[in-house]
């Protein structure tokens, strides 16, 4: 199956109450290669747009993501019984020469599928991520959202900072 990195680093960082008809770990090749039945795409297209990736593209990008050293990459799903996904969110590591050639997390891509909200999905894996940034060894840990998730945000620590500008193309 491929993970990105091993169940074991993100079992000591799993909330308690996890519900137990559900999984979370993390994203492996198999998704990608079954995109359809994963549902990964559909779930990410709930967040912005994914165009039409094809399965070379797809899988030379999880390539490139699971071959970073140190791992760089941390996309972590949430999977229901018949192993679809209905979340996910990624720790990406930013690596420094500054703060001890330490490195930065980002939280990116955050996103539950429309159907199962309000079940607390997206605080878990928030919790979840926040838990491994810190143990990673982050000196911070950043994410951008808008204006209305910053109270939901809020809850797991963070607090907003500096501006962020961006240029688009
Ligand atoms: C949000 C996401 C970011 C994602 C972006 C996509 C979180 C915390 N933030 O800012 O990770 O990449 O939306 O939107 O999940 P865009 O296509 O407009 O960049």
């Amino acid at each position: 199956s491929e993970p990105m990195f091993p169940q074991s680093q993100l079992t000591p960082h799993i909330p308690e109450t996890f519900p137990k008809d559900f999984t979370i770990r993390a994203l492996s090749r198999d998704d990608i290669n079954n995109v359809k039945a994963s549902g990964y795409l559909d779930l990410l297209s709930q967040l912005t747009s994914v165009g039409a990736p094809d399965s070379d593209v797809l899988n030379a990008r999880y390539s490139s993501m699971a071959d970073t050293k140190p791992l760089s990459y941390y996309v972590v799903v949430i999977v229901n019984s018949a192993n679809k996904i209905v979340g996910s969110a990624t720790l990406v590591l930013e690596w420094k020469f500054i703060h001890e050639a330490g490195s930065r997390g980002r939280v990116e891509d955050v996103v539950v599928d429309k159907d199962h909200r309000q079940h607390g999905f997206g605080g878990l894996l928030i919790k979840t991520l926040v838990s491994l940034a810190r143990s990673l060894g982050v000196y911070k840990l950043s994410l951008e959202c808008k204006d209305e998730l910053i109270p939901f945000y809020g809850k797991f620590g963070f607090v907003k900072d500096v501006n962020f500008l961006v240029q688009r193309f």
